[in-house]
């Protein structure tokens, strides 16, 4: 479990099975709806940030290589580090979060809004998630972003994104740190796709890839590890930060 099920360290096992499982059934016809596929995008000629486009063999997967320029990720960090509106969370012991739009609650799966979750920087919504509907990867902007910033070498369990809360299309941008960004198939779990996400890259999950597979990053064991134990050792070992953009449905 992870992510939206993820547990945070250190809280109350006993908590976390009081929670509501979520296993519901897609309609084909959802899944159909929300496919995303590289034939429908508009031209990389026209559009160089869509160049390089491919759903690496899972429906509904996007990988995007050179969405955002060197620049565009620096002012992205910076409006991500400058927000004052919303704290770095700690929840989990091992990444920080800010949450803008709407939070989530990791301990039983709730959505709240207002002050724990305030809008996002304009860079964010006002310029990323529109090009994200320009480009065709969404119909809407999302009205949730997340960042996470994680300690070096940490990853993500694998986790399909609570399909009783969160929309059939989830955005994600990697920035820092390549990261090795692997999908598993529900149905079939031997059947794996891993993309090695560049800084600046963007993901899309709609279709099967959103409710079908299960998506993570395996943690750097010996990094993180080092990481753990000496924190001071390693001053200048970078933090990998992304960005997940995602409707939630309570809200609309
Ligand atoms: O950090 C990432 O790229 C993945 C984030 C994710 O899966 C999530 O927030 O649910």
């Amino acid at each position: 479990m992870a992510d939206s099920n993820e547990m945070a360290p250190g809280r109350a096992r006993r908590e976390v099975k009081e929670c509501v499982r979520y296993e519901v059934d897609v309609p084909a016809e959802t899944i159909a709806a929300s496919r995303r596929t590289v034939a429908a995008l508009p031209s990389a000629v026209d559009r160089p940030r869509l160049a390089g486009v491919t759903d690496a063999g899972v429906p509904g997967f996007l990988y995007l290589p050179h969405y955002l320029s060197a620049e565009e990720q620096s002012a992205v960090l910076a409006a991500i580090e400058g927000d004052t509106s919303v704290d770095w969370s700690d929840a989990f012991e091992t990444r920080l979060q800010k949450h803008w739009g709407w939070a989530f609650v990791y301990e039983c799966g709730q959505i709240v809004g207002g002050e724990a979750a305030p809008p996002a920087p304009a860079l964010l919504l006002e310029v990323l998630a529109e090009r994200f509907v320009a480009d065709g990867l969404v119909a809407t902007p999302p009205n949730q972003v997340l960042a996470n910033k994680y300690m070096p070498g940490n990853g993500i369990g694998y986790h399909v994104d609570r399909i009783d809360l969160f929309g059939d299309v989830i955005i994600g941008v990697n920035l820092v740190v390549p990261t090795k960004f692997t999908l598993k198939s529900v149905a079939e779990p031997e059947e794996r796709v891993s993309v090695v996400m560049a800084p600046g890259s963007v993901y899309v999950l709609s279709g099967e890839a959103r409710f079908g597979w299960r998506h993570g990053i395996t943690r750097k064991a010996r990094l993180y590890k080092r990481f753990r134990r000496a924190p001071e050792l390693l001053p200048d070992e970078p933090w990998r930060v992304s960005l997940t953009f995602r409707d939630v449905l309570e809200a609309t």
